[in-house]
């Protein structure tokens, strides 16, 4: 049988029907944040137990435990390489996690298997390179190894990442060859928004519209926000502060001084915080549905320039802001946005 290669876009820690998940660890193996902290949480405390006795893994290199709570066999573990520039080895670091997690897999008998975009998330590698060594290296695994296995999968998070494996595996003919590449996202419209107060204001956290989760009303995102990132380092005090005011900044300002932050926790569970609350927001205010709904399969952009998480990294008058390739931030808050459009539009 060919071995089928898919693309689907999603949580990797549900039931994908594979026999193995990879996860995109660091050198410690004891878990992070972002995919490593999610397959963390699902497996349960068994799988750190597991883990603790690996002793670690190089950069590259991969390791097999059981899945535990996830419902697959096996979860194998590799650290992928962090961006350095491109001069430290990334890219045949970020191959060799691909080809040692395909190793690893046959040698457990394992048939199908699904991976995230390893590297890409906190490590920073740059998506367009990733996306060539991930599946260019599974390409040549296959080739090399005919016959071993049935599946083999991304699991993607979200939209952009989706759209560039998407884009980059149609870009392969059935005979395993690579054609030149189309791309879906440049030929997409680009909307901006960034002030609460200015052209598609609706996008933006600052913006206020009312609406519930939990039995606790929240006048903005950016409130439902920082108060989850107070419950979620357990700073009730803040927690209470941010829910007694309506006024945005005096809130940002609270949740920047959230006490017992960590980075790492909260790089894991802050995008998934957004789109629950982005989601709740636009569920519960049907104008503000529409306007979403309304934007099609145009990219959202939050064009801030000093934000290179959430927002694109560019102002709203930069020509770049339209062209994906020349963003200098990850634009999260936008792409968590078009989740949310995805998911009501239905
Ligand atoms: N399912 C699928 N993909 C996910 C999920 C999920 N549940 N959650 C996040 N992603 P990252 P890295 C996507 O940062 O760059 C950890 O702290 C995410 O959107 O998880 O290899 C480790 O312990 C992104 O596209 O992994 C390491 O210290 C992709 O998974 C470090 O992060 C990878 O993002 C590894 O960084």
């Amino acid at each position: 049988m060919k071995t089928e290669f898919l693309m689907v876009k999603g949580d990797i820690t549900k039931d994908h029907g594979v026999d193995a998940i990879v996860n995109a660890a660091n050198t410690s193996l004891l878990g992070g944040g972002g995919v490593d902290g999610a397959i963390h949480r699902a497996a349960g405390k068994e799988l750190l137990a597991e883990c603790r006795m690996l002793n670690g893994c190089k950069t590259g290199r991969a390791k097999i435990t059981k899945a535990y709570n996830i419902p697959c066999k096996y979860i194998i573990h590799t650290p992928g390489p962090v961006w350095n520039g491109g001069k430290s080895n990334e890219e045949a670091l970020l191959g060799s996690c691909y080809k040692s997690c395909l190793e690893l897999a046959v040698e457990n008998g394992v048939r199908s298997i699904a991976f995230p975009s390893i590297s890409t998330g906190i490590f920073s590698f740059p998506l367009d390179k990733a996306v060539k060594i991930a599946i260019g290296t599974a390409k040549k695994f296959v080739e090399d190894n005919p016959d071993k296995l049935d599946v083999i999968k991304w699991v993607l998070f979200d939209d952009n990442t989706f759209n560039a494996y998407q884009n980059e595996l149609n870009g392969w003919n059935d005979s395993g060859e690579k054609s030149v590449a189309g791309n879906d996202v440049k030929s997409k419209k680009v909307i901006c928004f960034h002030n609460p107060n200015e052209e598609n204001g609706y996008l933006s956290n600052w913006y206020m519209s009312d609406f519930m989760i939990d039995g606790i009303k929240f006048s903005s995102l950016e409130q439902y926000m920082m108060y989850m990132k107070a419950v979620t380092f357990n700073d009730m005090e803040s927690a209470e502060k941010i829910l007694s005011i309506s006024d945005v900044e005096e809130i940002k300002e609270l949740g920047k001084g959230v006490k017992n932050y960590n980075d790492v926790i909260w790089n894991g569970v802050r995008q998934i915080i957004v789109y629950n609350g982005l989601l709740e927001k636009f569920r519960q205010n049907i104008d503000l549905r529409e306007q979403l709904i309304a934007t099609g399969d145009s990219i959202l952009a939050e064009c801030a320039v000093s934000d290179k998480v959430w927002g694109i990294g560019l102002s709203v008058y930069d020509d770049d802001r339209f062209d994906l390739t020349k963003w200098k931030g990850r634009g999260l808050l936008g792409f968590a946005l078009m989740k949310v459009r995805d998911e009501l539009a239905v």
